[in-house]
Order: C-alpha cells, then sequence, then structure tokens
C-alpha cells in the first residue's frame, strides 16, 4: 500500500524531471508514510528515502524502516534539515520538489541552506493522487463516518430545549471519541433559531428554544481520515417557509447525489443541485460550493462548483451539501459525504435525510 503511494511519488519525481522531494506537510507524511506525528519530514532523492524527525518521534520512526524510509535524527530544527538535504543534493542547480503549505520561513532557510536549485511546487499532484482513495482508506473513512452518525443518533435522543448550542458541540464530540474518533476532523458546528442562516456559524452560549431549527455539521478524524456530514433538523414546528426550505434542499442534495458517478463533471455535479434551487428562486441564498472532496483533510480535491473542472474517478469521496441561507430567518443544509463509483455512488454516513422534529 505505502509501496503505491510511494511510486505515486517517484512517477511525479520522474515526469517533472526532479532530483529529490522534500515533503513538510503532516497530511502527506502520513499519506507516504503512515506516521502521523508533527514536524517531521520526507527527504526523496532519486535513489532513496530519508524519514527525518526529533527525539520526541525517533522511537515511532524506527519501524518506519520497513518502508524502506532511512531514519535520521533531528536535533536542531530546520538547521538539521538543511544540513541533511546539504549533503544529500550536493551537486548545484538541482530540481528540487516542494509543497506551496511549507511555512515561508522553513522555506527560505531551505532556500539559503541549498544555494542555486530550482523549485518545483508539487501540491497539486500530490492532491491529485490523493483524490482517489484505497480499500484502506476507504475502510478509516467509513468507520469515521459510521462515528458521526452514532453522534448524531445520540443527539436526536438528548437534545432539549434549554441545552445551548455549546453543550451539543461538546455532546457530539464526546460521543465521537467514545466511539473511537481521535477528534473532531474540524470544528464542530452546532448552531441554532436565526444563525443557521450562517453556513458556518460558530456554537455558543445560546440556548436552544422552541421553534429553532438546528443545523449540525461535524466529522470524525478515525486513524487520520476525516468525515463530514450536516443535518438540519427542528425543535418543535417549524414555520412554512422552514418547511419549504427543507423541502428544497432535500431534494437538491437527493437529486446530486443520485446524479455523482465515474466520468460526471464536478461542474455538472454542482449544476443539478443549483438548478433545483434556483428555479425555486432561492439561488441568491446558496452562496457556497456543493460539495468538495475529504480524506486526511477535510476540504481536498475534487470540487463540486461552478469553478470546478474536475472529472469524477471511482474511489473519490466527495460530499454533496448544498444549503439556503435566509439573513434573519434561517438556514438549511444536508450533507453527506459518498463514495464515487461506476454507474453511481454509495453514501459512507447513513442517517437520516428526511425531515425531523423534535
Ligand atoms: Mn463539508
Amino acid at each position: 500500500m505505502y509501496d503505491k503511494r510511494v511510486s505515486s511519488l517517484i512517477n511525479i519525481i520522474e515526469q517533472k524531471d526532479l532530483d529529490g522531494v522534500i515533503i513538510t506537510s503532516r497530511d502527506n507524511t502520513m499519506y507516504l508514510s503512515s506516521f502521523s506525528g508533527t514536524d517531521s519530514i520526507l527527504v526523496f532523492t532519486r535513489k532513496k528515502a530519508y524519514f527525518a524527525t526529533d527525539f520526541r518521534y525517533i522511537e515511532t520512526a524506527s519501524s518506519l524502516s520497513a518502508y524502506g524510509y532511512e531514519v535520521v535524527l533531528i536535533e536542531e530544527g530546520v538547521k538539521s534539515i538543511v544540513a541533511l538535504l546539504s549533503k544529500l543534493f550536493t551537486s548545484k542547480g538541482l530540481r528540487i520538489g516542494y509543497e506551496n503549505t511549507v511555512p515561508y520561513g522553513y522555506f527560505e532557510t531551505l532556500k539559503q541552506g541549498l544555494k542555486d536549485c530550482v523549485y518545483y511546487d508539487i501540491s497539486d499532484q500530490m492532491l491529485a493522487i490523493r483524490s482517489v482513495k484505497d480499500e484502506t482508506e476507504l475502510s478509516f473513512m467509513s468507520k469515521a463516518a459510521a462515528i458521526a452518525d452514532i453522534a448524531f443518533n445520540h443527539i436526536l435522543k438528548t437534545v432539549k430545549i434549554g441545552m445551548s448550542e455549546i453543550e451539543v458541540a461538546a455532546e457530539l464530540e464526546y460521543v465521537m471519541k467514545k466511539n473511537g474518533a481521535s477528534f473532531p476532523a474540524f470544528d464542530t458546528i452546532a448552531v441554532s433559531g436565526k444563525k443557521t442562516s450562517m453556513p458556518h456559524g460558530v456554537p455558543d452560549s445560546k440556548k436552544l428554544m422552541n421553534h429553532d431549527t438546528v443545523t449540525l455539521d461535524f466529522g470524525a478524524n478515525y486513524k487520520g481520515y476525516c468525515s463530514d456530514m450536516t443535518r438540519t433538523f427542528f425543535i418543535g414546528s417549524p414555520s412554512a417557509e422552514m418547511i419549504k426550505i427543507y423541502n428544497i434542499v432535500y431534494k437538491a442534495q437527493k437529486e446530486a447525489q443520485d446524479y455523482v458517478k465515474e466520468g460526471v463533471s464536478g461542474f455538472n455535479a454542482d449544476k443539478v443541485a443549483r438548478d433545483i434551487i434556483e428555479i425555486e428562486g432561492y439561488g441568491n441564498y446558496f452562496g457556497h460550493s456543493t460539495g468538495h472532496g475529504v480524506g486526511l483533510l477535510i476540504h481536498e480535491e475534487p470540487r463540486l462548483s461552478v469553478k470546478s473542472k474536475a472529472v469524477l474517478k471511482s474511489n473519490m469521496t466527495v460530499t454533496v451539501e448544498p444549503g439556503i441561507y435566509i439573513p434573519d430567518l434561517g438556514g438549511v443544509r444536508i450533507e453527506n459525504t459518498v463514495v464515487v463509483e461506476k454507474g453511481g455512488c454509495y453514501p459512507l454516513n447513513h442517517s437520516n435525510k428526511e425531515m425531523i422534529i423534535i
């Protein structure tokens, strides 16, 4: 598995005729070596792979030699990295691949230490490789989604008028951790009432009230992989307009999800949801894209959006999450994460999407 992932990186090295690659991001380090700690870097030359880390991780890292990495101890942070790289890349004018997420100061130090090298950003190529998941990744993502389903079910059973948004968020996160999540996949969104008109509203001490709309957007991180789901439900009977909006979003989500399959474009998948919302007159209230890839990061490639140039491939994992947000009234978003297949897709999370009134 890791061999296959590393050979994808070797392909980039060959295609771009690079002399080496420096991997600094935690997500790509994890992708290429399984190592989940921080402050460690991978260095690939045309002949060898190195894993450089400090004292805190050296014991864990020793197992990585099984994947073909030579483990190197860093004692002085970026200074040691420069020393290592100067040893590995001795000739001038080399072509080195890097990621655009490398901190600026770090990159400057590297450039000063490794004079006369030409740098090539390989971030997009790495994201393209990672957008198609292997079986191990799909099993972790499926587990991450199942953990979120358990947490949502728990909330539906325990949520009460008078609970604060932050309590609901804490409860979701607690149940996810109790069921195997390492941590939440991102900052949990639990908003209620008029605040649901803010797609990424922040939970606070606002208490849930009768007739409130409640939007929960949350996920678990399981073995490095994220899940992402959103459900909107009502406490007490909602207004006629909120019911209308819910039904439009439900239809847009369902039809876009039914449309997603290998070979369709991210643009058209977005269009399916967007057209339904526009025809109903709410186009101006759907200001974000229909979906995004999910994996080691919560937002990855491909995108389902008006700007997307992506064509969906089997085993890509994408969200389908249209919404309508009306200031001073409220909003509805429904989100599933799905696995793209030939002829269709299947959702990783299985919580009910029908309207729920508590
Ligand atoms: Mn999402």
